[in-house]
């Protein structure tokens, strides 16, 4: 397929985590008693109106190896993952491009590293009752010399 020269696309996204502190009425009879946490790990578009979708054939998070089946799939959005722990860890997000023909070249796959995020930056700082802790971070994919599919997809309206 067709590349378009000396033309980069730059996609605004955030990525990141929540938390709160697990409360008697949230646990299951499954959750451990260690678990002191409750979390959702995440990733989108800053901006609702761009749909990666057709370019994205999957998202995967890999947890720590103290979780089952550590590496979580998820292939529509909401990418994202939610959990409980005890512990914070670094999170590996991974974006996998689609490579079939039709776009042409598959571009890189894209890494993010996401520190999960438990308790607050500034412990002198009061958290609010439930504990509840953001640590959202903001990036850019970069698609260089964009094929003619991914830079229609990318600048549709
Ligand atoms: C720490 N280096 O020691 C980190 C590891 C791992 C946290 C944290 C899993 C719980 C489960 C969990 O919270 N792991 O096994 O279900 O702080």
């Amino acid at each position: 397929a067709r590349r378009i020269k000396h033309i980069s696309i730059s996609v605004p996204i955030m990525y990141g985590n929540h938390a709160v502190r697990l409360t008697d009425d949230m646990r299951k009879p499954t959750t451990p008693p260690d678990h002191t946490h409750e979390w959702t790990v995440f990733f989108k578009p800053v901006l609702n109106d761009i749909d990666l979708t057709p370019l994205i054939k999957k998202v995967t998070f890999k947890l720590h190896e103290t979780y089952e089946n550590p590496v979580r799939s998820i292939e529509h959005p909401p990418y994202q993952v939610t959990e409980t722990g005890w512990g914070e860890f670094e999170i590996i997000i991974k974006l996998h491009f689609n490579s079939n023909v039709e776009f042409g070249i598959n571009e890189k796959n894209f890494q993010i590293f996401h520190a999960l995020k438990l308790h607050p930056f500034n412990p002198q700082v009061p958290v609010k009752p439930d504990g509840e802790v953001n640590s959202v971070l903001y990036d850019e994919l970069v698609f260089n010399e964009p094929t003619d599919r991914v830079f229609e997809i990318l600048t549709r309206k």
